[in-house]
């Protein structure tokens, strides 16, 4: 039965969740919330049935060989499962699951906010009020970029790249999109969404990019220095996905040199350990992975886990299950 089963959280979750968690199930509660040694993750490993770990959890290889028998599903607690050998696990019949959908929404409208961050200059008027140096409203002063009218390129047309999409159409853009399959005419048409094949056609013709495809093996520095080249100087890049999609260093060098006009981060490649000559630019906005940092979100994501380990808990496959052929 359900009851029985032993679920090790990794994180605090809200506490709605972890009550209903801990009604459901036997719950072991990471206490301090501070992310857990390898050694500690190797040890929950060995004795869950059930782990529900968070990006700050990496399961490789190495660990998952570790992993006791009753190990059955790595529930994730959140969308992006780059931290976790999933192709490892699923050899060793191990299921794992996400929370897809949730935070959809939250994640779009911090691309937008991003987006109007960097091309109205937020970063330079708002330092330049809170120094006390503000004399007063100019014509000429903090002029950005109009976000109507500009071209968007989506790269990765998924539940978050869509709902990108749905509020740049209301921001009277254009949109653009690149993915490994395009979306089926109804969508595409509902989404007012041009289908471009080649990413780099794609990138030469937008004014801002926005990343929102999964961290892959077939990701990993999609955009790199020879692609940030085909993009006009004046063209900004936003990333609510994962930092390792772009070449972090070549960016920082392009917007130092003005082959780019600015970026809008909320990952960053090397997680929180930031280029300290990108924390300086004044036509950056950065944010510490908090795209998806909603009170709603975060139940929502908790709703999510509990359906699927009580589906599993219950004989059938987590409704969220990830397989190595989706990523
Ligand atoms: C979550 C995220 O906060 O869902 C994702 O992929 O990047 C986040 O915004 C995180 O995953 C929690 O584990």
């Amino acid at each position: 039965p359900s009851s029985k089963l032993s679920v090790v959280v990794t994180r605090r979750l809200p506490a709605t969740v972890e009550k209903r968690l801990s009604e459901l199930f036997d719950v072991k509660l990471n206490e301090t919330d501070t992310p857990l040694s390898r050694e500690q993750l190797t040890a929950a490993l060995r004795t869950a049935d059930v782990l529900v770990p968070t990006l700050s959890d990496t399961i490789d290889a190495g660990m998952l060989a570790q992993a006791g028998d009753n190990l059955r599903l790595i529930a994730n607690y959140g969308s992006g499962v780059d931290h976790i050998d999933v192709a490892t696990a699923r050899q060793r019949g191990i299921l794992v699951s996400n929370t897809p959908g949730v935070l959809a929404d939250d994640t779009a409208d911090m691309t937008m906010a991003l987006m109007l961050a960097v091309m109205r200059r937020f970063r330079e008027g708002s330092s330049h009020l809170q120094s006390g140096d503000w004399q007063g409203w100019s014509p000429s002063a903090f002029l950005g970029a109009r976000l109507g009218g500009k071209r968007l390129g989506i790269l990765g047309m998924g539940q978050v790249g869509s709902a990108v999409a749905r509020r740049a159409n209301a921001f009277g853009m254009q949109v653009f999109y690149h993915n490994r399959k395009r979306v089926h005419k109804d969508a595409e048409s509902a989404l007012n969404a041009t289908y471009c094949e080649s990413l780099d056609q794609m990138l030469a013709r937008v004014d801002v990019v926005s990343i929102n495809c999964p961290h892959t093996p077939s990701t990993f520095h999609l955009l790199n220095a020879r692609r940030m080249k085909l993009m006009k100087p004046s063209a900004i890049v936003i990333n609510t996905s994962r930092g390792e999609v772009v070449d972090e260093n070549a960016l920082t060098r392009m917007l130092r040199a003005g082959e780019l006009a600015g970026a809008g981060l909320d990952v960053f490649e090397h997680g929180n350990e930031i280029n300290p000559r990108l924390r300086d630019l004044n036509n950056v906005m950065l944010l510490p992975h908090m795209a998806s940092a909603t009170e709603e979100a975060r139940v929502e994501m908790g709703e999510k886990v509990i359906i699927n380990i009580k589906t599993f808990a219950d004989g059938h496959r987590p409704p969220d299950q990830v397989v190595p052929s989706m990523l």
